[in-house]
Formats: structure tokens, C-alpha cells, sequence
């Protein structure tokens, strides 16, 4: 991101005559597919200001093609041209020509040279504490503290603090860029912490309504998860590929574990989730048979029979039975699991690979797979929920690829109803005082429908379209269920709020690319009907 008044003139001649291709090129000593603009050098000279040398970030996200994912090619060099809204990255369209705008676009798709070292000094060296931060002895405001829900707008990096009942907008904060997966709350529903794609995790005071710090735990990261005690958090990287904890008091760094299979292959952390009961942390490997179930507390938790100790640098330290603080025990699968989800006492996982066929059941107190369940279409498990229907516990699961909704037996694992949708979904949402599951389509024509879907019959029985040809997705409860928040996912965007009985529309609140919202209550007390 670049400061408004900066001189952006490009040289004379372009980027064609500058830097030491240009110069081999004159001399004759490249060939002629070495001709072109030079990103690098173009890089160097309009983008490191902000996004750092090393391409990792700087006060802008890192361009890596780690962190850039599906922004690639055409879409990238559109970013580049255009610009981004809302955010300081401006138009370099006045400024580069079309074949030095796809030479930069080049360059940030290319891999970094070698790994970066992102270790536990390197994160600590990134801590910021906010300085005219004092915790305040109360709420200082007036509103149901475990009724305040957040909105993450991704519009403008921002989080919008809601009282759930009045629907007014206590605080709007910064946020670093690119948010993604749910903030997570501590156990008394106070703080809040807030993880971005690049890495940074962000602690915010909902009770003083201030920001306390962030800290950059990785620099590709995926997801964040709570201690059942609230005194760790976990955050799971990409890059490198490792699983850094911090302390949720202060955001120091505890452990940096590098993750790794036994033969020594490193693997990606798709996810870690907190498993209340087990009191440990349970992660998704991306690219190795494996999870790991991490001890949160001293003594191991109940489950620690087995485990092995890892050490400062995450070696293994004795086989057999060790118990202690981030102990560790490795579940063997048969193929790698990247998405989870979890029946309500952490005995069972229900696992998939988003590009198989099928999803698997792994018993965790046995620690071995015990089942597999038809689900073709790359299930989205992360956003599955479950309920009781009939006196037997049911879960459903969204396809990202397929308009489809598997609806299966969490006794006996059949799949109980596969419910059709006009296009593939990614949020399912319901509460205990709701009659409904609510399910988006999140791609295709259909993106602006919203399937409510009746728990006992399993019938789509509504379906909304408040905003045709514009993305509505995801759905939040309030504390008792009674009204429904949805987003019109927009850069000029909204929160729509429903009365979830009677589905008539409340209001509208005007957001900028709202994403995902979360209810304190609702995620402290691990409400029926809300994603992990
Ligand atoms: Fe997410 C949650 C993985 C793409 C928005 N997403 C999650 C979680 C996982 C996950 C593992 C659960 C973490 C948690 O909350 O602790 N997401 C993935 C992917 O693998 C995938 C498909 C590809 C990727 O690029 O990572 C993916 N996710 C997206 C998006 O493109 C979305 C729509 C836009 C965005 O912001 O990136 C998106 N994901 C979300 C949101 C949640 C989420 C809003 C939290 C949902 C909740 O209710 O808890």
C-alpha cells in the first residue's frame, strides 16, 4: 500500500529500460525471453515501501503465492491496475504499463527463494501492546454483555461490536487485513481474538471496548482456537508449517512446534479446534496421515494415555506414556484429513479430504478410524452442525461444489437425507430457538438465496431472496435465538435482520462486506447450531 502523495511517475522509457535485465538485454547477454519488464525490480521500487522486501508484508499483506491463493493471473494484475477499495493500495494503472503490471503479477505468484524462519523470537520481535490500554473494571456500556454479537466486515478491515438487542453499534475497530475463520472468545465471553490470512492475531477488550495488542504467530495461518481453560490460544499456519501458542494474557509466544510426521515430511496445519472435554487442541494436517491431539493443561488431561512429549523444538522426547503442558499424540489415518467436525463430547471426529469422496469417523479414545461416510462434492465440515431430531443426535454438512446438504446419523452414521439447494453453499447456521436451519448458496446464479430448512421434516420450507443477484451468506443467532442476522456479502453490504419464527424482515444495518458475526453466548456455551 502506498501514502496517497507519493511521486508515482514512472521513468522515462518505462520499466523496459531499467534494472539488470534491461542492461543484459543491451549488452546482448539475454536472450530474447529474458526482454520483458522486470517485476522484481518494479517490486523493489513502487511495492517493498508497504509490503516489505521480502515480500512477507509490511502495513500491507504479504504477496506470496501462499497468501494470494486464487488471486492469481488476471485477477492480480486487476488488483494491481485498479487498485483496492477501502483499503491505501492504489491503481498503478497511470503508472505501469499492461506487460509491467503481468511482470509484477508474475513475480508475486513466483515462490520465495527459500523458507523464511518464522520462529518464536521472530514473533515475539512483531508484539505490540496498545499503549492507552486499561482494562475497565465493568462493561462500559449498558447492554446484555453476553448478548453482544461481532461483525467481521471485510470491506474496510473492520469489526463491528453489536448489542444484540438493540442492534446498536457499540464500537467499530481495525482489524488487520484479511480476516478469516471465527474471532474466538474467552470462557467469560471478555476478550476476543481476531486471526488474519497473514498471520496476526489481534486481542480486543469487549468490556473496555479497545484494542489490547496483536502479534504475528505465522505468516500464512489458518484458523485459531481457545484452551478450554482460556489460557492458551493456538494458532495454525501454512507457513511456516508449524503451530505457534501464545498466551492468551499477554500474547507472549509459549511454544512454536514445527509440525512434521514421524519420517521427518513437514505438513501444513489445515485447522486446530479446541476440544472442551479432552481439554487438548486437535489439528488438521494437510499433507501427511496424521492428527494431533495437543495436551492444554499440566497434567495431559484425561486423555493423555499414550502421548509423547515434545520438546522446545518440537523433537520427540520419549515414546510411551508422558503427560504435560503441549504434550503430544499422534492419530494415524489412512489418507490426510484437512476438515473437521465433532460430535458434543469430543469422543468422535468426522473427517474429510475436500478433494475425496468420502468422509471418515475416528474414534479418539480408541485413536483409530471407525467408520466412513459417503460424501462426495468436498464436504465443508468446518461449517457442519448438529441437533437432535427424533431422540438420535443428527449432523449436516454443505458440499462446496455441489447444491447439496448431507443430512447423517451421528449413532450409526447413515446418511440419513441428502437435501437438494439451488448451488453449493458454505455456511449452515441454526440455534435451540430455532425451528430452522439456515443454509446459503454461496456460489452461482443462485447466490442470493437462503434455504431455511425445517430440523424434523428435513424440508427446504422457505427460501429467501432479499437481495437478488447479490451474495447473502452466513447466518448468526442472537442469544436466544430469536432474531437471525444474515449478511449481504457487498462491499456496500448490509446485516439483515430477521425475526427467526416468524422470518419477516427487522431491519437492515448498512455494512461494508460483512462476513461472519458471532454471538458471545452463543460460542462460549458451544450453543447447538453453531459452527466450531
Ligand atoms: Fe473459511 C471458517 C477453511 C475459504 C470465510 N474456514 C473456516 C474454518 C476453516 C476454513 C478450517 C473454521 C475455522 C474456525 O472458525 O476456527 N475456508 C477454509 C478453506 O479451506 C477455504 C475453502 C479455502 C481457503 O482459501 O482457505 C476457505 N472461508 C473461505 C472463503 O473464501 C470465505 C468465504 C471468505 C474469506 O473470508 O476468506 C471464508 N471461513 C470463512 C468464515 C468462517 C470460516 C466467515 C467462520 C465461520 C463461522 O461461522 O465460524
Amino acid at each position: 500500500r502506498a501514502s496517497g502523495g507519493e511521486d508515482r511517475t514512472p521513468p522515462a522509457g518505462g520499466y523496459f529500460r531499467r534494472g539488470k535485465w534491461a542492461m543484459a538485454v543491451l549488452l546482448g547477454l539475454a536472450g530474447p525471453a529474458q526482454a520483458g519488464p522486470d517485476g522484481a525490480t518494479i517490486y523493489a521500487d513502487l511495492c517493498a515501501s508497504c509490503h516489505a522486501e521480502t515480500r512477507l508484508g509490511g502495513t500491507g499483506p504479504a504477496l506470496i503465492p501462499e497468501s494470494l491463493g486464487r488471486l492469481q493471473g488476471d485477477r492480480l494484475q486487476a488488483v494491481i491496475a485498479e487498485g483496492r477499495a477501502m483499503t491505501q493500495m492504489p491503481a498503478f494503472r497511470d503508472t505501469l504499463r499492461p506487460e509491467e503490471i503481468a511482470a509484477v503479477a508474475d513475480y508475486l505468484s513466483a515462490p520465495l527463494a527459500a523458507p523464511p524462519v518464522w520462529d518464536a523470537a521472530a514473533i515475539g520481535a512483531t508484539r505490540e501492546m496498545t499503549t492507552d490500554y486499561h482494562a475497565a473494571p465493568a462493561p462500559v456500556f449498558t447492554a446484555d454483555p453476553m448478548n453482544i454479537t461481532l461483525v467481521v466486515e471485510t470491506g474496510d478491515s473492520h469489526i463491528s461490536v453489536l448489542d444484540g438487542d438493540s442492534l446498536a453499534v457499540l464500537d467499530r475497530f481495525e482489524t488487520p487485513f484479511a480476516v478469516h475463520g471465527g474471532p474466538k472468545f474467552s470462557p467469560d465471553g471478555r476478550y476476543v481474538f481476531v486471526m488474519s490470512r497473514d498471520g496476526w492475531v489481534q486481542k480486543y477488550d469487549i468490556w473496555s471496548l479497545h484494542e489490547v495488542g496483536r502479534v504475528r504467530a505465522g505468516l500464512n495461518s489458518r484458523n485459531i482456537a481457545m484452551s478450554a481453560d482460556g489460557k492458551w490460544l493456538a494458532v495454525a499456519n501454512y507457513l511456516p508449517a508449524t503451530l505457534t501458542i501464545l498466551s492468551t494474557e499477554d500474547l507472549s509466544v509459549a511454544r512454536v512446534i514445527p509440525v512434521a510426521d514421524r519420517q521427518g515430511r513437514p505438513s501444513r496445519v489445515s485447522a486446530v479446534y479446541q476440544a472442551p472435554r479432552r481439554k487438548t487442541f486437535l489439528l488438521a494436517l494437510k499433507d501427511v496421515p496424521e492428527i494431533w491431539e495437543i495436551a492444554t493443561t499440566e497434567d495431559g488431561g484425561p486423555y493423555s494415555e499414550g502421548l509423547v512429549h515434545s520438546n522446545e523444538n518440537g523433537m520427540e522426547e520419549a515414546m510411551g506414556v508422558e503427560r504435560g503442558l503441549f504434550a503430544r499424540r499422534r492419530i494415524a489415518v489412512s489418507a490426510p484429513l484437512d476438515d473437521f467436525f465433532f460430535d458434543p463430547d469430543y469422543r468422535n471426529l468426522i473427517g474429510a479430504n475436500r478433494e475425496g469422496e468420502t468422509g471418515v469417523v475416528v474414534n479418539l479414545d480408541v485413536g483409530r478410524e471407525i467408520a466412513s461416510l459417503p460424501l462426495p462434492g468436498m464436504p465443508h465440515l468446518g461449517s457442519g452442525i448438529s441437533w437432535m431430531r427424533d431422540g438420535r443426535r443428527v449432523m449436516a454438512v454443505p458440499h462446496l461444489n455441489e447444491g447439496r446438504i448431507s443430512v447423517i446419523d451421528m449413532q450409526d452414521w447413515h446418511v440419513v437425507k441428502v437435501i437438494e439447494t439451488s448451488g453449493p453453499g458454505f455456511f449452515l447456521r441454526s440455534h435451540d430457538g430455532a425451528p430452522q436451519i439456515w443454509a446459503d448458496v454461496f456460489t452461482g446464479p443462485h447466490k442470493g438465496e437462503m434455504h431455511l430448512i425445517d430440523k424434523q421434516a428435513l424440508e427446504v420450507v422457505k427460501v429467501l431472496k432479499p437481495e437478488p443477484g447479490k451474495t447473502v451468506a452466513h447466518t448468526e443467532f442472537t442469544r436466544d435465538g430469536s432474531k437471525a442476522l444474515v449478511s449481504v456479502w457487498e462491499q456496500e453490504g448490509a446485516v439483515i435482520v430477521y425475526d427467526s419464527r416468524t422470518l419477516q424482515e427487522i431491519t437492515r444495518l448498512p455494512m461494508r462486506k460483512p462476513s461472519g458475526k458471532y454471538n458471545v453466548w452463543n460460542k462460549i456455551t458451544f450453543e447447538d447450531g453453531t459452527s466450531h
